[in-house]
């Protein structure tokens, strides 16, 4: 069996999906997803130009094999554009395996560990009141878990709390057109005077059960993190959430010191190697790389099973810029990780993401159910594909009130 053609498509619905598809010589097609937001061309440039010439002619059976060869013959290693590339080729590889065996791919995993895996959404309020509306209407339609992020009293602007009003859509998707970055202001004195009470009234509202989640976004020096991580105690939170960057991860260790709060990190890691000492060091509680930039199924499965070894739990990344391709990986994955902690869910059910990615993968009272179809069990319609280009996009940057450059 080989490799007979590959094509990459770049854009969507909102969002610049980076979307792979492997051809075999024997029909069957398989479905990835290289989505890297805001820098969507260069995982796309990466495949086109270097690594589909290698894989024609390939054995698509040999995933590993066709991992490695691309990892270690980068010489350059991780990072996460490459990453994402790797994780696209692996993520359609496991995907022509599923149909080759006629399975899903939890069941090549090692089956269900579960029926539903819970997720959690994302309740985003210009202010507090404005917030608990929203947390209101994820509740009344069975959701468990939700992340809430609010704008901040006296703080002009901060978009992991955007005051963006959701409008019709309640899905909150950051939409930051163009290649000039808009600039966002941010006050720690103001969030830490105002975020506990905050997160103390919303438990306070929502009662015991309500598994709620806070994001932080890498504002907080480390000593700040602990502060915080140490106040929101009695709140109980089911996670604080990249409370302070994790470049030097020595420091973590002042929050575990000083704070029981479930800590999550990973969003930005691309491989084992940014979250090995972080797992065995047991700093973390869950651990939120995505099988996009993370190298696709093959990698973030060893990352899960170091995972479980130590107590961390799973939280995959699933912001608006993942596609279906790689919502449906994780769907397998978290249908089978012993250690599943929760899974991020924005981008499955809209309209035009369903047309674009049909699946038969389900969500239902706050839980996803994994489709049986083999595979990945998504599909890719490029007749609709055909009315989606590229649109450059940014990421906010932020500065302090006097103009210092602060971390997004
Ligand atoms: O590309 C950046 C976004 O994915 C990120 O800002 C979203 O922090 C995020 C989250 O937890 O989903
Ligand atoms: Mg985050």
């Amino acid at each position: 069996m080989k490799i007979s053609d590959a094509k990459v498509f770049v854009g969507g619905p909102a969002k610049n999906y980076v979307t792979l598809k492997i051809m075999t010589d024997q029909g069957i097609y398989g479905l990835g997803d290289a989505t890297l937001n805001n820098r969507e061309t260069l995982p796309a440039a990466y495949l086109q130009d270097y690594l589909i010439p290698n894989l024609i002619g390939m054995d698509p059976r040999n995933s590993e094999d066709i991992w490695q060869f691309f990892y270690r013959g980068a010489y350059f290693r991780r990072g996460p554009i490459a990453m994402a590339a790797f994780g696209a080729i692996d993520m359609a590889l496991w995907d022509i395996k599923g149909k080759l065996a006629n399975m899903p791919l939890y069941q090549l995993f090692g089956g269900k560990s579960r029926e539903g895996a819970m997720v959690y959404a994302h309740a985003t309020g210009a202010d507090l009141e404005d917030l608990m509306d929203s947390i209101s209407a994820y509740v009344e339609e069975g959701y468990k878990a939700v992340r809430v992020q609010c704008g901040i009293p006296g703080m002009p602007s901060a978009s992991y709390a955007t005051p963006e009003k959701r409008g019709n859509t309640r899905n909150y998707i950051t939409s930051y057109k163009g290649i000039q970055p808009k600039i966002e202001i941010w006050d720690t004195d103001r969030y830490l005077r105002f975020m506990p009470d905050a997160l103390a009234a919303i438990r306070e509202r929502f009662g015991p059960e309500l598994k709620i989640l806070h994001d932080v976004h890498h504002r907080l020096t480390p000593r700040e993190a602990a502060e915080l991580a140490k106040a929101v105690e009695p709140t109980r939170l089911f996670w604080l959430e990249d409370p302070t960057p994790a470049e030097n991860q020595d420091v973590l260790q002042l929050i575990r010191q000083h704070s029981t709060t479930p800590i999550a990190i990973g969003e930005v890691f691309n491989s084992i190697w940014d979250c090995n000492r972080l797992i065995e060091d047991e700093l973390i509680d869950f651990i939120r790389v995505a099988v996009t930039y993370a190298g696709g199924i093959t990698h973030v499965k060893r990352i899960v099973d170091l995972a479980g070894l130590h107590n961390v739990r799973t939280g995959f990344h699933g912001a608006p810029s993942h596609s279906p391709i790689s919502m449906a990986a994780q769907a397998h994955l978290n249908a089978w990780a012993p250690n599943f902690g929760i899974q991020e869910y924005l981008v499955l059910g809209t309209p035009e993401c369903d047309a674009l990615f049909p699946s038969n993968h389900r969500m239902e009272n706050g839980l996803v159910h994994v489709s049986d179809a083999p595979g990945l069990g998504v599909d890719f319609d490029e007749k609709e594909a055909e009315r989606y280009d590229y649109q450059p996009g940014s990421h906010p940057v932020v500065r302090l009130e006097d103009g210092t450059v602060w971390n997004y």
